[in-house]
């Protein structure tokens, strides 16, 4: 993996002023630059969102700074490097969270890294902490977007990091002046509404780190755009589109994790796709958005939303006529990769180590 400093990222900043406008004025001109953060490898969306925001970097519409692991296992990053090299970024800087929940290998992460021939790496990935502070401090004010895709435990935590060697800010200054926009795909807004197949349980990445999400959610005083769980849910990635994929490319990492997940066929909501397309997308009107309010997350991790002309949260929210143009979209961004890159060969094991 590489961890090496991000060079010039001011200088890079600079040239990209990133701001709203000037992306209205021309998208390509100022791509949106990116940190993901990311439970890679307790669902098949975070792997594919990640390869759309490669498809969009190719676009020249983002540019991906760095990826957060909040998945405590190993091979969450061997997996995202293997992702990162298949799509042609194997210098994408990888942070991994220490002590954090979901230490279980899921169902693809390892296997697919050892089927494809990424073994396990004897070095240890830089502290996810450590690697968004470095991120954050080399760039201007207000000229990132975090996407968050996973449990709110790496932010949460930088916000209550100390000022050290990297930067004399503390977490939340650095966060707040930094940081243009959270987007995150968390809680649940369907206003009288259970989440499907869950009994009304809180949504999963609330809920699997409740005082991770209240803390940032809670102190946070920027903005965030939030994508329920009733957004991707309503929006299905079709699964005859990866056995397409796995025809082309049988060692394509992301098509066989997807058959490795679950039994194929087998069509799966877009929960974390959906909140990467309006993060980068903002202007092309896929969602609606809410009124500004705030989000409230209960102890019990349940979600809701008080309307409040002054707050920073928002809500995504789908129209059914959308959803047909959201996966034409969709797929369009994985055929630019799933069918065109570059399979990892076991001989060329040694590239993929971390
Ligand atoms: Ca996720």
């Amino acid at each position: 993996m590489e961890n090496g400093p991000v060079i010039n990222r001011k200088e890079t900043c600079a040239r990209h002023p990133n701001s709203a406008a000037d992306r209205r004025r021309d998208p390509r001109s100022h791509p949106v630059s990116v940190v993901l953060d990311t439970d890679m490898g307790n669902d098949i969306d975070d792997a594919l969102a990640l390869v759309m925001l490669h498809s969009l970097q190719d676009a020249g519409e983002c540019e991906i700074l760095g990826v957060a692991l909040s998945k405590d296992s190993p091979w969450a990053a061997v997996y995202t490097g293997l992702l990162n090299r298949f799509c042609g970024r194997p210098q994408i800087p990888l942070g991994a969270v220490r002590d954090g929940p979901t230490k279980d290998e899921g169902k693809f992460i390892r296997q697919i890294a050892e089927t494809l021939g990424a073994g396990h790496s004897t070095k240890e990935p830089e502290d996810a902490v450590v690697l968004l502070r470095r991120l954050l401090a080399s760039c201007e004010d207000q000229s990132v977007v975090v996407i968050t895709i996973g449990f709110l435990t790496n932010l949460s935590r930088l916000m209550d990091s100390p000022p050290d060697d990297i930067s004399p800010m503390d977490g939340m200054e650095l966060f707040s002046r930094k940081v243009q926009h959270v987007c995150s795909m968390a809680g649940c807004f369907r206003p009288g509404k259970t989440i499907g197949g869950d009994s009304g349980n809180p949504e999963y990445n609330i809920r699997t780190d409740i005082s991770a999400a209240r803390n940032f959610f809670h102190r946070f005083p920027g903005t965030v755009t939030f994508s329920g769980f009733e957004v991707g849910a309503s929006i299905l990635f079709p699964g005859d589109f990866i056995e397409k994929a796995l025809e082309e490319n049988p060692c394509d990492p992301v098509a066989s994790a997807y058959a490795s997940f679950l039994p194929m066929p087998y069509d799966r909501p877009s929960w974390d796709q959906s909140v990467v397309l309006h993060a980068v997308r903002p202007d092309h009107a896929y969602f609606d958005v809410s009124e500004p309010g705030r989000v409230n997350v209960a102890p019990d991790g349940r979600t809701s939303f008080i309307p409040d002309g002054h707050g920073r949260h928002r809500y995504l929210i789908l129209r059914e006529e959308m959803i047909p143009v959201i996966i034409r979209d969709m797929l369009a961004l994985c055929s630019m990769k799933l069918s065109a890159g570059s399979p990892p060969v076991a001989s060329d094991a040694s590239a993929l180590q971390l």
